[in-house]
């Protein structure tokens, strides 16, 4: 059975109720383990009212402003997780940024700053919080992180963040080879596009749902939870012999041709 009882989980990427990260959050709980969680820290303290709100169900043990761009941030981050739980089991990686400018209109007019800052934010931070965490993962771990098919494929208005995934997705790659010998293992979902936050403000999110439900074999989207789901299976013992993978949790829309 899939069981995470005595392992300690951190998911970043929980901005609100409808955050795949609360979506993981969620079946990580469910399924036992010990959550802690960090959130972007914002002057008026909003997110971190309205975040703690949210997780309060889940009676988080740790619970963090983590801004990626702030090395002092992630390492206060890593100390409190070294200093509360001394070790670290799973680390879910759910953070993505791009400038609105650059999700729209032709790649070619991404600006140096604009692609910089999501190749920052959306992949560096991947290798950043797996460097963190790994002197903390000594029973060795699992550490999953979001893409999505506009990586591999040229997705319309997607842009720089497809660029940003295909780093992210190659990141996994050479971070699974590496920590392997640590039983670290690296794995990535690929979503289906879900209405979030991050989603909701992007133009025609709707039609290109609407698009998967006519295509994708299973005529429907996915659900937060079920990617949860698909994340409590890579960070369980269930998935020991997987790691350096691209799981597609997209109700079959990736294997269609036409
Ligand atoms: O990865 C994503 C969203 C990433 C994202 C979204 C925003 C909107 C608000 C990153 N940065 C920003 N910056 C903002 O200011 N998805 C997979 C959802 C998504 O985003 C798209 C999509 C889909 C699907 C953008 C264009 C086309 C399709």
């Amino acid at each position: 059975m899939l069981d995470l009882s005595g392992k300690n989980a951190l998911v970043t990427g929980i901005a609100n109720n409808r955050s795949i990260a609360w979506g993981i959050a969620q079946q990580l709980h469910k399924a036992g383990a010990n959550i802690g969680v960090t959130y972007l820290p914002d002057e008026k303290g909003k997110m971190e009212k309205k975040v703690a709100e949210l997780v309060e169900p889940l009676s988080p043990s740790l619970f963090l402003p983590c801004n990626v761009q702030d090395d002092e941030q992630v390492k206060s981050t890593f100390d409190a997780i070294k200093e509360k739980w001394d070790s670290i089991d799973i680390l879910i990686h759910c953070l993505a940024f791009a400038k609105k400018e650059d999700l729209t209109g032709g790649f070619s007019e991404t600006s140096r700053g604009g692609f910089n800052l999501a190749l920052e934010v959306s992949a560096y931070s991947l290798a950043q919080l797996a460097g963190a965490a790994k002197p903390l993962m000594k029973q060795g771990g699992s550490i999953v992180t979001l893409t999505y098919l506009g990586g591999p494929r040229a997705i319309p208005n997607y842009n720089v963040m497809g660029v940003a995934k295909a780093a992210l997705e190659s990141s996994v790659r050479y971070l699974a080879a590496e920590l392997g010998e640590q039983n670290i293992r690296v794995n990535a979902i690929s979503a289906g596009p879900i209405r979030t936050l991050a989603s909701s403000a992007v133009g025609g999110i709707l039609d290109m749902i609407h698009h998967v439900e006519q295509i994708a074999p299973l005529k429907r989207t996915v659900t937060q939870l079920e990617v949860g789901n698909a994340a409590a299976f890579l960070c369980s013992d269930l998935a020991s012999g997987i790691t350096g993978q691209v799981l597609y949790v997209d109700a079959g829309y990736e294997i269609m041709g036409m």
